[in-house]
Formats: structure tokens, sequence, C-alpha cells
């Protein structure tokens, strides 16, 4: 069922602590952690604590859990002092643009410049 944890997600093994992770924030519904193979000084995941496979339908569904996202996001830029330098919030949806774990994730990217367009 939407939302529900799904037994074979890497994800939601993380929120429920049977997989160790660098949790650098934790709220109600949301929890932040350290990428494994960081892109970038600062490199943060923000995922939802139900399952949904990406923003669009975590958006649909919960659209207040998306806000919650976005604001904890802002809240690791600022914990990690990236945020006056710049940083990325991304969401990549589908496998098309290189989404890999399928519970909606938001990179948060930042301590180095980026191009744009992105790669
Ligand atoms: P993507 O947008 O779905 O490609 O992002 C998945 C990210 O999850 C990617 O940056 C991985 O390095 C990261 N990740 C992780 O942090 N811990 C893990 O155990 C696994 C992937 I598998």
């Amino acid at each position: 069922m939407a939302g529900e944890p799904q037994a074979d997600c890497l994800f939601c093994k993380i929120v429920a602590g049977d997989v160790p992770a660098t949790v650098v924030r934790e709220s109600a519904t949301t929890v932040a952690f350290r990428d494994i193979n960081p892109q970038a000084p600062t490199h943060v995941l923000v995922i939802p604590r139900a399952h949904y496979a990406d923003a669009a339908s975590l958006a649909a569904a919960e659209p207040s859990v998306a806000a919650d996202v976005l604001r904890e996001a802002a809240e690791v830029a600022a914990g990690d002092k990236v945020d006056e330098g710049g940083y990325r919030i991304v969401f990549n949806t589908g496998g098309g643009a290189g989404q890999t774990v399928f519970h909606v994730h938001a990179h948060v990217l930042g301590g180095r410049g980026f191009n744009w367009p992105p790669g």
C-alpha cells in the first residue's frame, strides 16, 4: 500500500534502523543521512519515513511531507554551512534521469561549484 514500508527497500531499512547510515537530522516525518558515495563535500539524502517511489508520488499523496523534505534539505545545508555559497537540491526521477533507489530522496549537494546544465 502507498506509504507503507517495503521489505525490499534499502531506504525503508535505514528508516527502521536495520541498515546503518550516518544520520545528520531526523524529524517526525523525515530522515537525513550522508550519501555513501558523495559527489560533493556535502552530499546528504533527505527521505520521507513513508515509502513513495519518487517526488511526484510523494507530493500527490502527502504534500505536507514533501514540504517537510524540502524544509529539512534547507536545514541540512545550513547545518553544514553550505547555504551561503549556494547548494543544489536534486530529485532524480526515473531510471532515465539516474534514479537507482526507488524511495524518494532529495540529494543535498554543496561545498563546491556546480555547472549548468547538469551532466
Ligand atoms: P539516485 O538518485 O537514486 O541515483 O541516488 C541514490 C543514492 O543513494 C546514490 O547517491 C547512492 O550513492 C546512495 N546510496 C547510499 O547512500 N547508500 C546506499 O546504501 C546505497 C545508495 I545502495
